[in-house]
C-alpha cells in the first residue's frame, strides 16, 4: 500500500452523483485505501465547451499496484460505468485520471505521469488545493497552484467535503 497516488474524477452525464459513488465504491472494492478526498465541485466544461457542466473531485489513495496495473483498473471502472469515447474531451459518465504517482515520471504510449494538463486546469487544481496537506512535499513541488487560484474559472463547490452527499459516496 506504499504508493501515494492522486486520482481525479469527472462526470457530466446524469446521474452524476451516482457515477461518482459507483467509481468510489469500485476503487474501495479493489483493495485501495482512500487517504483523503476533496469536496465535490461543479465546473464549467473546458476544452470542448458544447457540453453540460461537470462534477469533479480528487482522491488521494494508497495502493500497492504499479502505475500500469492501476491504469488497467481505472479503465476497467470507466468501462463498467458505461464510459464511451465519442469526442475527445467530450461528455462522459466517468473519467478517472491519474494525476500523480508518488513523485514519479512516466511517459509511454498509454500513460503519462504527472498528467500532462495537471497544471493547466482549475477543475483539478482547486479541489487539489483543498487537500494539499495530504500530499508529500515532493508531490507538492510538481504542482503549480498559483495561476488557477487567482482566476474565477467556473469552479464552484457543489457539495462540501464533510457534508451529506460526499460522505454518502463512501457508504456501501
Ligand atoms: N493516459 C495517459 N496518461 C494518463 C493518465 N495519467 N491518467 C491515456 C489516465 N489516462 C492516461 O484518455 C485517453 C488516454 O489517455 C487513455 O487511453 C490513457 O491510456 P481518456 O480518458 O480516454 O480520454 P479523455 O479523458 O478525453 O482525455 P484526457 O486527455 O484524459 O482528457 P482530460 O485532459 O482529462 O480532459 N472540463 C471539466 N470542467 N471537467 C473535466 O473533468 N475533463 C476533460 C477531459 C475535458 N474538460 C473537462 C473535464
Ligand atoms: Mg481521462
Amino acid at each position: 500500500m506504499s504508493n501515494k497516488v492522486v486520482i481525479s474524477l469527472g462526470t457530466n452525464i446524469e446521474p452524476r452523483l451516482l457515477y461518482l459513488k459507483n467509481a468510489v465504491q469500485s476503487i474501495l472494492d479493489s483493495n485501495i485505501t482512500i487517504e483523503d478526498f476533496s469536496s465535490i465541485y461543479e465546473t464549467d466544461p473546458i476544452g470542448y465547451e458544447e457540453q453540460d457542466n461537470f462534477l469533479n473531485m480528487i482522491l488521494i489513495v494508497k495502493t500497492s499496484l504499479n502505475p500500469y496495473k492501476l491504469l488497467e483498473l481505472t479503465q476497467r471502472i470507466e468501462i463498467e460505468l458505461e464510459r464511451e469515447r465519442l469526442v475527445r474531451w467530450g461528455p462522459r459518465t466517468i473519467d478517472l485520471d491519474m494525476l500523480l504517482y508518488n513523485n514519479e515520471y512516466e511517459n509511454s504510449d498509454v500513460l503519462t505521469i504527472p498528467h500532462p494538463r495537471i497544471n493547466e486546469r482549475a477543475f483539478v487544481l482547486i479541489p487539489l488545493y483543498e487537500i494539499k496537506s495530504s500530499l508529500e512535499d515532493n508531490q507538492l513541488s510538481i504542482i503549480n497552484f498559483e495561476n488557477s487560484l487567482l482566476r474565477d474559472e467556473g469552479v464552484k463547490i457543489w457539495k462540501l467535503k464533510d457534508g451529506e452527499g460526499v460522505l454518502e459516496l463512501f457508504e456501501s
